[in-house]
Order: C-alpha cells, then sequence, then structure tokens
C-alpha cells in the first residue's frame, strides 16, 4: 500500500507541473523560430546597407578623380592645346674639331585648334645657338623661334599655312628632325641650305588621289626677319604615290626667290624618290642650282645623295649613304663626298632611339675650308651619336 499511496503522491506533485512545463517548450521553439527569422532579416537589410555603402564610396571615388582631371597640369585657354617635344643631346669626334657632347636639340611644339577650321602652332629650339654675322649683328635665323603659323581648313584635303615654316624643298629637310634615318641630314640640307629652312610666307597644301603638293609664296629672307625688297619667292613642290606600286614616292621641287635689298638670287630644282618597302628603306634625292655666292658671282651647286636602309628585326636598322655636295660646277676640287654607315637602335621607335654613324668625308683640293676643315684637309673620318626621345 506504501508503493501506491507514494506513486500516488508523485502523480498528484509532478501532473500539474508537466501540464504547465509541456505548452511554455512548444512556446520557446515558436520564440527561436521568430528570433531565426528575424536574424534573418536583420542579415538581409545589411547586406543592402553595405551595397549602399559601397555604391556611395565608389561614387566618392568618382567624383575625386573627376575632380583630379578638372585640375590637370596644363588648360586649354581656349580651344584644343597639344604639347610635343625632342630632344637629341649628340656626340661628336672627327680628329679634327674639339670632341664635343652637344644638346643639338630641344624642340618644344604647342599646337592647338580654336575653331573647327582654324589650327595654329608656335614651335621654339632653346638649344639653338645665338651667332653673329661679321659686322656683329645678331643672325635673326639662329634665335630660337622656329615654326609660328595659323592654318585656315580651305576642304577636307586642302589648307592654307600662313607664317613661318620649312620651305617646300627636299623631303628630307622637309621631314621631321625626331625621324631622321641618319644623326644629320645630307650635304643638300647642312652645306648647300637647301632643305629644312625656315622662312615667311603664304602656303598652300594639300592632297590629291595619289600624291600631295605644296605651292607657297615667301619673304625670301629666312626665318625670323621681314623683308628686305618688294619681290616675294615662289616655292613649289609635288609627290605622287602611284597606286600600282604601293611604297613608292617620287617628287620634284622648285625655288625661285631674290635676295636681300641687292636681290641676290636663289634658284633650285629638285628631284626624290623613295621606296619603303619593309624592311627596306630606299631614298634618292638630286638638287641644282643658282646662287649669288658674292653680289657679283653666280654659281651653279648641285648636291645629292643614296641612302638604303635595312631593318634586321624590330630594333635594329642598318643604314648606309653615298653623299656629294658641290658648291660651284664650274670649280674642280671644291666638292665634297661623303661616305656613311650607321646603325639605329630603337628602343621605342623614334619617340626612345640610339643612332650611330661613322662618316668618311673626302675633300676635293681646295673644299675642306668651306666646311670648317683646315684649308688642305682631304679625309676626316668622324663617329656621330645621338641619343633622343621624342614626345
Ligand atoms: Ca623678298
Amino acid at each position: 500500500m506504501n508503493r501506491m499511496a507514494m506513486w500516488l503522491i508523485s502523480l498528484i506533485v509532478l501532473v500539474p507541473g508537466l501540464v504547465q512545463v509541456i505548452p511554455a517548450w512548444a512556446d520557446d521553439r515558436e520564440e527561436v523560430q521568430q528570433l531565426r527569422e528575424e536574424v534573418q532579416r536583420l542579415k538581409e537589410r545589411l547586406q543592402q546597407l553595405e551595397q549602399v555603402l559601397a555604391k556611395q564610396q565608389e561614387e566618392e571615388a568618382k567624383r575625386k578623380e573627376a575632380e583630379a582631371k578638372k585640375l590637370e597640369p596644363v588648360q586649354a585657354g581656349y580651344g584644343k592645346i597639344k604639347f610635343d617635344g625632342l630632344v637629341q643631346m649628340w656626340g661628336s669626334t672627327d680628329g679634327k674639331k674639339s670632341d664635343t657632347f652637344r644638346a643639338r636639340r630641344t624642340e618644344l611644339k604647342f599646337s592647338g585648334q580654336v575653331h573647327p577650321k582654324v589650327k595654329w602652332a608656335v614651335m621654339f629650339d632653346p638649344a639653338k645657338t645665338l651667332t653673329q654675322n661679321k659686322d656683329k649683328d645678331i643672325v635673326q635665323s639662329s634665335r630660337t623661334l622656329q615654326d609660328a603659323f595659323l592654318t585656315l581648313l580651305l576642304g577636307e584635303k586642302t589648307q592654307l599655312d600662313v607664317g613661318q615654316y620649312k620651305l617646300p624643298t627636299s623631303e628630307e629637310g622637309l621631314r621631321s628632325s625626331a625621324q631622321l634615318d641618319t644623326v644629320e641630314r645630307s650635304l643638300i640640307s647642312v652645306r648647300g641650305k637647301w632643305g629644312d629652312i625656315r622662312d615667311l610666307g603664304v602656303m598652300l597644301r594639300g592632297s590629291f588621289d595619289n600624291g600631295e603638293y605644296q605651292l607657297g609664296v615667301f619673304n625670301g629672307e629666312g626665318q625670323n626677319v621681314t623683308d628686305a625688297n618688294d619681290s616675294k619667292d615662289v616655292a613649289a613642290r609635288v609627290v605622287f604615290k602611284p597606286s600600282t606600286t604601293p611604297g613608292l614616292e617620287l617628287g620634284l621641287s622648285t625655288y625661285q626667290g631674290k635676295r636681300g635689298a641687292e636681290k641676290a638670287t636663289n634658284r633650285r630644282v629638285g628631284a626624290e624618290a623613295r621606296f619603303l618597302s619593309d624592311p627596306w628603306v630606299l631614298k634618292a634625292e638630286y638638287m641644282t642650282g643658282r646662287d649669288n655666292v658674292s653680289s657679283s658671282t653666280l654659281a651653279d651647286r648641285e648636291g645629292w645623295f643614296l641612302l638604303a636602309g635595312y631593318s634586321l628585326d624590330a630594333k635594329r636598322q642598318i643604314v648606309a649613304r653615298y653623299d656629294v655636295w658641290d658648291p660651284d660646277t664650274d670649280l674642280s676640287g671644291d666638292q665634297e663626298q661623303d661616305w656613311l654607315l650607321g646603325m639605329n637602335w630603337f628602343l621605342a621607335k623614334h619617340n626612345a632611339k640610339f643612332q650611330l654613324n661613322l662618316v668618311r668625308k673626302n675633300f676635293g683640293a681646295t673644299g675642306a675650308a668651306a666646311a670648317g676643315y683646315p684649308a688642305g684637309t682631304r679625309h676626316v673620318n668622324q663617329l656621330l651619336t645621338n641619343f633622343q626621345i621624342a614626345f
């Protein structure tokens, strides 16, 4: 009976408790489920906020970048402006003149456009050496201002250049100094001053289906000076690029002028040919002319060169040139004939290159003095190097 009584007592004590505990246990499960759902909602909300924050940070970075761009160091006062440059550092040794390092060029060019039909360009070279003539007057062409011109775009293929720029003779002369095959230009330009020469004037230029042309009138006194007479010099050049032979260019040029108050004669006619077919480059130019070499003496003069280039690969090119200048075809012994063998190493095409030229200069019996060598010199072996950057 005692056992029975104990069971009864246990039941009386426990059953009310169980009756209370079971519903409470069910309540807890529901609450946990609710809490889980709440946590899930908060997680989603947090993800949304993180996305919003990331987007805001991205927009802030973009805004800062745009602001930084607004503060770019070069700002155009009006229209578009472009800045280009060329730095050439030379080294030369030839056993006759002093061996020297030389800042050959530091060309700084600004160009731009202020109207769909109007462009401009100014280029100066602070590396130029200011020189004096025999009367101790400044030689104006030695001043640093090189190009200074406005361009009026007359049509898609036609434009008018007004100002100071290179005369349209000799492709090698017109070619940018950054893109020469050799360290120095040929004798037509260096001795004859018939190429790479600037003057003030007005020039029409343009292109047609298989070529291009230039036709201009100029003061005829060289760069940075006003005219010394009423006569205007005329220059014209035309280049054909036959569609039947890609890479072939054939050109003719002429220049007729009167220089100075005494109206000294300056006449030239030139022919040029090029064949560019990778890995070969073949070039030839011939110019003949008549200049007043003194107030009373006219001289017929001529110069020509043949150049061959061969690219070993994208970084290395071999060049060879035979180059002749005869300052007076009626005189014998005054000519110069140069052989050149060279190598070009391109680090970044013409934007960073190193050139090395070996030049053998041969003078006639009386030819050396006019080239700046001691009279009677017959041969000069020259080593020329150029390290340049262009941007
Ligand atoms: Ca003139």
